[in-house]
């Protein structure tokens, strides 16, 4: 039986990486530009290699199928995303859709009589980092509702959403009502009917510090967390900075300051919050103004929905309070609002004892970042991930990087399970 070879994933990883490179050594490949559609097109070969019969569905996820039919079974899928933040590293997404078109072209030259299909699945914009809202293509396939506001949202050279969707399809269109109906449209054609996927199982690095930190190479995902992301603006008044006495001030950037860092108290006293100021915008941003407007982006996290929820009324108050001190005016936008999801536990079991039979060393974990397993998770009837520990527990930094031996190991544990799930002989005996 042909196994998957992780050496092939590991020489498509550095080729895939190369678009979108950077001279610092990161990645920028931003969903719907033009470096991921050129990784699409690439990834679309090796998944036609892989015998598997590809197709973009509406919303751009690239979904590549076995060719038999099997009936009308509900399909096993697996994959994740190309697309990056800025400055990333090589292996968040990329790994679980080259792992599984790795996967499917060993399970196509294996004499197996297999009960299921398989679909491979690279999701589209899975990161916020162009148009603020994230898993956009897996949360369109399961049906996620998304507010129709995030279609307006502008990247930093002002196009919108909706026209980006539209030009996955080539679809010019410069009517904005138009337009704005078409994405609508693209996003409704784009769900998956309720058991339709049988099981989803991604593969990913953990980008975070648990596994390395006990020398374990493979994690198997318990729970994701989810994030609530807010947009604040803050109105002061724009003055000279030479003439305006302090107490006569309403400085947007002071309280900006002020609140940066009661999100900061706020989360490092809590359960497990974790909350991030990461962008800013400062008007007017010249040295001798007093700053009149701030704009802030809020990530809030837990796999904890209540102590996350609470954390965010109280920073509510915080704000109320200090507009009031401050003399300034500020208004909180929440753009988008995910719930912490559970796996499976019968997979999780099954995915356990598979790794006990090829001694593969592992540990169970929750994942403190957001995957499309979330979305998949709730229309599929098994859902689960594999981590692969990442060194010294960096993510979205070029200095991104695994060991090869446990990307060997977590591929090869991907088949087992993939394997297991379409021959039906897994998750009959185990409730879930
Ligand atoms: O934000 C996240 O956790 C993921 O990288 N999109
Ligand atoms: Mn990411
Ligand atoms: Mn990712």
């Amino acid at each position: 039986m042909l196994m998957p070879s992780s050496h092939r994933v590991m020489q498509r990883l550095r080729t895939l990486a190369k678009i979108g490179a950077e001279a610092n050594g990161g990645i920028t490949r931003l969903a719907f530009t033009r470096q991921d559609e050129q990784a699409r097109a690439l990834v679309q070969t090796w998944m036609e290699e892989a015998g598997l019969q590809v197709h973009t569905d509406s919303v751009g996820n690239l979904c590549g199928r076995t060719t038999t039919t099997h009936g009308q079974q509900a399909v096993v899928m697996s994959g994740s995303h190309i697309d990056s933040v800025r400055h990333a590293g090589y292996l968040d997404g990329t790994l679980g859709v080259l792992a599984a078109i790795e996967v499917a072209d060993a399970m196509n030259h294996s004499k197996h009589k297999w009960q299921r299909p398989l679909e491979v699945v690279a999701f589209a914009m899975e990161e916020s980092s162009r148009f603020q809202c994230y898993a956009f293509g897996s949360k369109a396939m399961a049906g996620i509702p998304q507010a129709d506001t995030l279609l307006g949202n502008c990247d930093d050279q002002g196009i919108t959403l909706a026209a980006a969707l539209c030009n996955v399809h080539h679809q010019k269109n410069d009517n904005e009502t138009q337009q704005l109906q078409q994405a609508r449209q693209h996003i409704q054609a784009a769900i998956r009917p309720q058991n339709s996927i049988h099981a989803f199982v991604e593969l990913h690095i953990e980008q975070g510090p648990v596994l390395a930190a006990e020398n374990i190479g493979i994690g198997l995902v318990t729970a994701i967390a989810a994030p609530i992301r807010l947009n604040i603006t803050i109105h002061g008044m724009q003055n000279h900075s030479g003439t305006t006495p302090m107490h006569l001030r309403s400085d947007a950037l002071t309280a900006a300051a002020a609140l940066i860092l009661t999100v900061e108290s706020l989360c490092a006293n809590s359960l497990d919050v974790r909350g991030t100021v990461a962008t800013i915008s400062n008007e007017p941003n010249i040295i001798n103004a007093i700053p009149g407007m701030v704009q802030l982006g809020i990530d809030l996290r837990s796999g904890n929905s209540t102590e996350r929820n609470s954390i965010h009324q109280v920073l509510g108050q915080h704000i109320k309070r200090m507009a009031e001190q401050r003399h300034v005016r500020i208004k909180q936008q929440v753009i988008t609002q995910d719930e912490p999801v559970t796996m499976s536990p019968a997979l999780l079991n099954n995915m356990e004892a598979l790794a006990n039979n090829s001694n593969i060393r592992h540990r169970r974990l929750a994942s403190g970042a957001g995957h499309d397993a979330a979305s998949i998770s709730r229309i599929a009837t098994h859902c689960g991930m594999i981590f692969i520990a990442s060194k010294d527990g960096i993510s979205h930094h070029p200095k991104e990087s695994s060991n090869e031996t446990d990307i060997a190991q977590g591929i090869e544990l991907l088949h087992a399970t993939l394997t297991a799930l379409r021959l039906r002989d897994i998750l009959h005996h185990v409730n879930d």
